[in-house]
């Protein structure tokens, strides 16, 4: 252990045991965006990446088979927290996802807030503490990822003052009116406040967060930084900053440009039957992600001819998601049914209007797949980032395709020259459609062009290593 060494605390490992159909248990890449976006920060690195292994602790089950060391190239090593399966309920399906998600994506899905939910959210936080104290070296620096973790960066500095202590913020953080809500409001905040450097993908979550500070806690922020009571009487600061997390450009453009990639491509074109336009989104298969929105849509466009069902195809990947909660079996019936009605009525034998994926992809067949689609379908509700949208600018090294992307997800702000859209508004979703697809060569690769310009300079290391860099300053004294 060296003080140079970055601990990372998420609820996730970056690998997940997954069961073969003979029983057997192997470890796969985890899918989602926060390891998508934080793995490669720690290429290279020395490091410990500490969550939970996605396996729920049941007395007299089998155990898990160890973890490779070496896996995927892996620098760093992994510290497993282990959960009990009614603290993964009550914590995770529970208080994180039954609460939080919900309330912090504005509210789509009602939040549903039990008390014995947090108090379980709570002892799984102070787990992931004392794991992390347990793990870091003297005056190493720990950076904690999430809403699952939200009461983290204060039990660490309880347990260990020396630490360096940042947090990042994946989804949105509401607005006040919204966040003022929950009943566990100031613990959350004060938990939070715990780090040296708090991160958003947003200013308007920093924004947010700071007026929800002082309005809780009546602790006024001077330049994004607020004056936090610290033990013995004395004051520490914590910094609230917009860092917007992005991809790994550099190998998404190394897959994008290898031959592989292009003959798969041009196969599933043919699969597809040779379309004029194909449309594509992929997401977990979540309620604010709007994939209900462009399906709708594309069927009324479909419907009233404005698109040719002869010359037109929509691929939907929708990746297994939270499963367990009851909102997310909904839209994934929501979701079917919108698909089998489409196919059924406006569908050919061998032709269906609507390709559906129920699935997780190898990441080399969805770049073949964002190669392969003239539009690129990104329609959330809400979404803090979106990194789909960015992996699509990334593959498209010949400056052509379409973005359409909804308003509210940040990478809106970074991509303003996408077809931006309302996903509440489906007529303006269906006009940017047929504005994609309609758009001429140059058009499009005006667009492209400077999308891509923006995202070559902002990718996931420069995200990191921003963090990073601020979390180190930040606590120098
Ligand atoms: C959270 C925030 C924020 C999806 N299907 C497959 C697959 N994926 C990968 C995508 C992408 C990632 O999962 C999804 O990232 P998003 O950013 O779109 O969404 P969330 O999972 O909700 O992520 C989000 C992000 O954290 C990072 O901060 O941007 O706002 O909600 O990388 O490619 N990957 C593979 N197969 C699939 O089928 N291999």
């Amino acid at each position: 252990m060296s003080e140079d060494e970055l601990i990372i605390v998420a609820n996730r490992l970056p690998v997940e045991a997954v069961t073969g159909p003979t029983g057997e248990v192997t470890w796969k890449v985890s899918p989602g965006g926060l390891v998508a976006a934080v793995e490669p920060s720690l290429k290279g690195r020395q490091g410990v990446w500490i969550g939970w292994n996605g396996h729920y602790e049941t007395p007299g089950e089998s155990t898990l088979p160890p973890i490779p060391e070496t896996a995927d190239n892996r620098d760093y090593r992994i510290a497993e927290v282990p959960l009990k399966r009614q603290d993964v309920e009550l914590y995770y399906d529970g208080f994180s996802n039954s609460a939080l998600w919900p309330l912090y994506h504005d509210a789509i899905a009602t939040p549903i807030y039990h008390r014995n939910e947090f108090d379980a959210y709570r002892r799984a936080n102070m787990l992931f503490a004392q794991a992390a104290a347990r793990a870091a070296a003297p005056g190493a620096t720990v950076w904690v990822h999430d809403y699952q973790l939200q009461l983290v960066p204060a039990m660490l500095r309880s347990l260990r003052p020396d630490l360096r202590i940042g947090f990042f913020l994946h989804i949105p953080f509401p607005a006040p009116d919204l966040f003022l809500q929950l009943p566990w409001r100031r613990a959350i905040v004060l938990g939070i406040l715990g780090a040296d450097l708090v991160g958003f993908q947003t200013t308007g979550g920093a924004r947010n967060f700071l007026a929800v500070t002082e309005r809780l806690l009546g602790w006024p922020a001077k330049s994004n930084i607020v004056e936090v009571p610290g033990a013995h009487g004395g004051r520490r600061e914590s910094k609230v900053g917009a860092f917007a997390v992005s991809v790994d450009v550099d190998r998404l453009d190394r897959l994008a440009r290898s031959p592989e990639t292009a003959n798969r491509a041009q196969q599933l074109r043919k699969d597809l039957g040779s379309p004029r336009t194909i449309l594509l989104g992929v997401d977990r298969l979540d309620y604010t992600k709007g994939i209900d929105v462009r399906l709708r849509a594309y069927t009324e466009l479909l419907e009233e001819k404005r698109l040719d069902p002869a010359e037109t195809v929509l691929v939907q990947v929708a990746t297994p998601s939270r499963e367990n909660v009851d909102e997310y079996q909904r839209i994934r019936d929501d979701v079917e049914l919108i698909v089998g009605h489409a196919n059924g009525s406006l569908g050919r034998i061998g032709a269906p209007a609507i390709h559906y994926v129920r699935d997780s992809l190898p990441i080399e067949e969805l770049m073949a797949l964002y190669q392969a689609a003239d539009i690129m379908l990104v329609t959330p509700l809400r979404d803090g980032m979106n990194l789909v949208a960015k992996e699509y600018v990334a593959s498209r090294i010949n400056d052509d395709g379409a973005l359409v992307l909804s308003e509210f997800t940040g990478a809106a702000r970074e991509m303003p020259q996408s077809w931006l859209v309302n996903p509440y508004d489906m007529d303006g979703v269906k006009e940017a459609i047929v504005a994609a697809a309609n758009a001429g060569h140059d058009e499009k690769r005006r667009r492209m062009r400077a999308m891509r310009a923006h995202l070559l300079k902002h990718d996931v290391q420069r995200w990191a290593a921003e963090f990073i860099d601020q979390l180190t300053t930040t606590t120098e004294t």
